[in-house]
């Protein structure tokens, strides 16, 4: 199948969704074309059958900003006229899944639009009342739409008020790149003393992903067990949660790696890792520390309880009961016996529910559906 796949090239996770999916296709023999307007970060180069498509911004004196939805657009009707693509999936609905459908109406060779709407492309972007009937007309008039979990597809029905069929489609893991013992050689050693455990937050330090209650679960557990807070990621709450690690007194137990490429160089060294959003249609990086046998303490909102067992592969509490999350890091941080345990069925839950061969297959029924429903007299392939 020749497949055109749109999506944020950012360290986000639907970014590295649509990545992991591109490699899968491509290694099942599709051809894939990557549109985005930078490489995303894992994507393969080196993998045949995957060529990226850089969308170039309009840069002209009349126009005050850069016409990135336009670009995209024009660029969507290059790459499907050029290479004949059958489809077209949309990760995230702002701006690509508009931008593919107008592309489809633009081009004199029509081609259905599989949109996959994330989490914050209609939970917090979404919410923007400017951006709701465009949301909704991009729900509305995609051939297929599905979603990364069954929270998400009940919330898109509601909240957009329609019952067409959307899919859930969960998010997938590759295992041999996430295993327990993918750790940087030495790394555990840079971060903590032996007698320390280590807890892991994986952030874009955004208000959703709630760094306050990370910090301050994290304080009271400390004054218990020995132990350092390693935080992954940048984002526009860095600043205050360095300056709030002061006020708490745990800035000497607190260290900040920045942005990292490959975060499975870095979970497998953490003892447990801690993840207390407001919001996740999904969660990925829980998903990951499962499959790097980490037991995870989180919250319990969305869609989360679909990715983690309560109980079972860690402990879930409400984003803002700082207490219960401390207990539960306590606990896990205490029990070596208990962690190991629950680290495990947490990779075995991760290789039984997310692998991705299983979700390529997916997704791959999806396109076969949505290119048997554009008419028969349209577009030839
Ligand atoms: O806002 C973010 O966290 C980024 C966003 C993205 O597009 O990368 O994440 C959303 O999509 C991920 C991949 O499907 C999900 O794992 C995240 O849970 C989801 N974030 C939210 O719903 C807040």
């Amino acid at each position: 199948m020749r497949i055109g796949i749109v999506c944020h090239p950012s360290v986000g996770g639907s970014g590295l969704v649509a990545t992991e999916l591109a490699h899968g296709l491509a290694k099942q023999g599709h051809e894939v074309h990557v549109i985005s307007s930078e490489p995303p970060f894992k994507l393969s180069r080196q993998l045949a059958g995957i060529q990226f498509h850089l969308v170039e911004a309009i840069h002209y004196p009349l126009f005050q900003d850069p016409l990135y939805t336009f670009a995209l657009t024009a660029k969507i009707v290059e790459v499907v006229e050029q290479f004949r693509l059958e489809v077209m999936h949309a990760h995230y609905s702002i701006p690509h899944s508009l931008c593919a459908y107008l592309a489809s109406q633009i081009t004199e060779r029509p081609f259905p639009v599989v949109t996959t709407i994330h989490g914050t492309d209609v939970t917090v972007v979404g919410q923007d009342r400017p951006l709701y009937p465009l949301n909704r007309f991009s729900i509305l008039n995609s051939t297929v739409v599905t979603t990364v979990s069954a929270f998400q597809r009940q919330h898109i029905q509601r909240h957009f008020q329609v019952t067409k069929a959307i899919e859930v489609i969960h998010n997938f893991i590759d295992l041999s790149v996430f295993h327990p013992q993918g750790a940087d050689p030495g790394l555990r050693a840079s971060l903590a003393a032996p007698e320390e455990k280590v807890v892991m937050h994986v952030s874009n330090f955004r208000p959703v992903k709630n760094t306050d209650t990370v910090l301050q679960s994290f304080a009271l557990a400390c004054a218990q067990v020995p132990a350092k807070l390693v935080l992954l990621g940048d984002g526009p709450d860095l600043e205050a949660c360095q300056a709030r690690c002061h006020q708490l007194g745990i800035a000497d137990r607190v260290r900040f790696v920045g942005k990292v490429q490959q975060v499975e160089r870095y979970l497998p060294a953490a003892d447990c890792l801690l993840q207390p959003s407001y919001r996740e249609s999904f969660c990925m990086v829980l998903l990951e520390a499962m499959a790097c046998a980490v037991p995870t303490v989180s919250s319990n909102v969305d869609g989360i309880p679909e990715v983690v067992a309560d109980g079972e592969t860690g402990f879930t509490a409400a984003p803002d009961d700082v207490e219960a999350l401390a207990a539960h890091l306590m606990r896990l941080l205490g029990d070596d016996a208990l962690a190991r345990r629950m680290g495990q069925a947490g990779r075995r839950r991760a290789a039984s529910c997310f692998a991705a061969e299983e979700k390529v297959e997916q997704y791959l029924a999806c396109y076969r559906r949505a290119i048997g429903q554009l008419a028969p007299d349209q577009g030839e392939v």
